[in-house]
């Protein structure tokens, strides 16, 4: 069986296992092919819902579903239990996944570091979610759009985006691909097809659904639209409104949901009582769902390689939710020990760890060599840290430029700001560091 057939396979098992639970009290069979066989006395036909009637009062308890099962390929000791669900990744590329991981969690490890140190105003690690973004990733094609929250470095790094380009931006600096205008973290990239990542929450899941509606209205389209957001951010109202868009519209998108557990402080235990995001999928939204083991990079590979060929081939949307846990601090703005214990952070990060994971994959296949792995982190260090001083020596764009970039003409009110800094610049010169601007 073909790879994708079999991951086709997997998908078909998922739903019909949950045909099966929904089957409430052991009464009535809620399967719309049920319907259509039932008498049409028996059978409610409101324009809002098509159910068959029942005498029997049901009240129906969120116990009565037993939650969506979670794929996975490979477990915590790297081994692959059904043999038929391993992806036969080549070396190559298993390796490349392998780096990818590895240079993310340096250059995140580095990064962070240098926040404490001052030299950045603010940075965000991906700790322990290095195979949600690298499988999911290696599972697109570069002309899939992303729309990312701010926590899928991982993406970026799998689609070619360099050290320096990481760090330019961090540093807001002329090399910075967004001019200096967003905080560190906040990265976008033309040219990888990585929409430019906003800081309010979930503002990219309604643009995410409105790109991939605007590509299915395109003849012969190949493409479709990945957006990656946090089990925090789908409690924002935007959520709700890209979910049902993107599910009555039928838009070839893959609302890709990290669910890490927490949202800063607030673990997902205080976010929703559902079953997850999932769960909110085919029975709150009418939208296929798949719900996969973030921790294991090729569960994550395999789903979205089905998921996207599902959006593709019905233009249809897709809820995919991978549970991870967040294993560094929500930013340099928190300490996640006031609210989590350090025991529970050190099973995610030892474990349970997505880079453990794929290394004891590769140790059992005999791809594995310490020493390279060791050269590949120092190597990593020294170009992560000759870039950050090479980053911190740049000038920063011209502060004119705040004003520009928005409109294609400048509006008469920003006009009148922008002279109204000058003036206020001119007056007091020497409380700003100019030199380090360019002029
Ligand atoms: C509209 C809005 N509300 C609040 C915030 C502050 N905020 C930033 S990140 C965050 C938590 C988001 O958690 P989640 O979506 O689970 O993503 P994670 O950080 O876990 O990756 C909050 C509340 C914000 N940026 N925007
Ligand atoms: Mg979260």
């Amino acid at each position: 069986m073909s790879f994708l057939r079999k991951s086709v396979h997997l998908m078909g098992a998922v739903v019909r296992q949950q045909k099966h639970l929904k089957v409430i009290a052991g009464t009535i069979s809620t399967t719309a092919r049920d319907y259509s066989s039932k008498p049409a006395n028996e059978f409610g036909n409101f324009p809002g819902a098509k159910a068959p009637f029942v005498s029997k009062l049901n009240l129906i308890q969120p116990e009565d579903y037993a939650p969506i099962p979670i794929y996975r390929v490979m477990d915590r000791d790297g081994y692959i239990a059904d043999e038929s669900q391993d992806p036969q990744l080549s070396r190559e590329v298993v390796e490349k996944m392998f780096r990818d991981m590895l240079l993310l969690n340096t250059m995140d490890k580095i990064l962070y570091e240098s926040q404490r140190q001052g030299r950045i105003s603010f940075y965000m690690t991906n700790f322990g979610e290095e195979a949600s973004h690298i499988g999911s990733a290696a599972a697109l094609e570069m002309r899939d759009l992303i729309y990312g929250q701010y926590r899928e470095a991982g993406v970026l790094v799998w689609r070619g985006f360099r050290i320096d380009q990481f760090i330019d931006q961090c540093y807001g600096n002329t090399d910075d691909l967004g001019r200096g205008k967003q905080m560190p973290v906040h990265y976008g990239s033309r040219e990888l097809n990585f929409v430019t990542i906003s800081s309010p929450l979930s503002t990219q899941m309604p643009q995410a659904v409105g790109a991939a509606y605007a590509m299915k209205l395109k003849p012969g389209n190949d493409a479709c639209v990945v957006c990656y957001f946090g089990e925090g951010a789908a409690s924002e109202g935007d959520a709700h409104a890209a979910f049902n868009f993107a599910a009555t519209l039928e838009c070839p998108v893959i609302l890709f949901c990290r669910n890490n557990g927490f949202a800063i402080s607030t673990p997902s235990n205080e976010q929703y009582r559902g079953d997850g995001i999932a769960g909110r999928g085919p029975m709150g939204y009418g939208i296929a769902t798949i719900r996969v083991d973030g921790t294991d990079v090729f569960a994550v590979y395999n789903a979205m390689k089905a998921a996207r060929e599902y959006v593709l081939k019905e233009n249809k949307p897709l809820v995919f939710e991978a549970l991870a846990y967040r294993v560094g601090h929500h930013s340099t703005s928190d300490d996640s020990t006031a609210y989590r214990s350090a025991e529970e952070i050190e099973v995610w990060n030892s474990v349970e760890h997505p880079i453990s994971k794929l290394k004891r994959y590769m140790v059992h296949k005999g791809w594995f060599d310490e020493t390279e792995e060791t050269e590949f982190i120092k190597d990593v260090r020294k170009k992560v840290l000759k870039q950050i001083a090479a980053s911190e020596k740049k000038l920063k764009p011209n502060w004119r430029e705040m004003f520009e970039g928005v409109y294609a003409e400048m509006p008469e009110h920003l006009v009148e700001q922008q002279k109204e800094l000058e003036r206020h610049i001119e007056a007091h010169k020497d409380s700003y560091p100019l030199k380090n601007f360019e002029k």
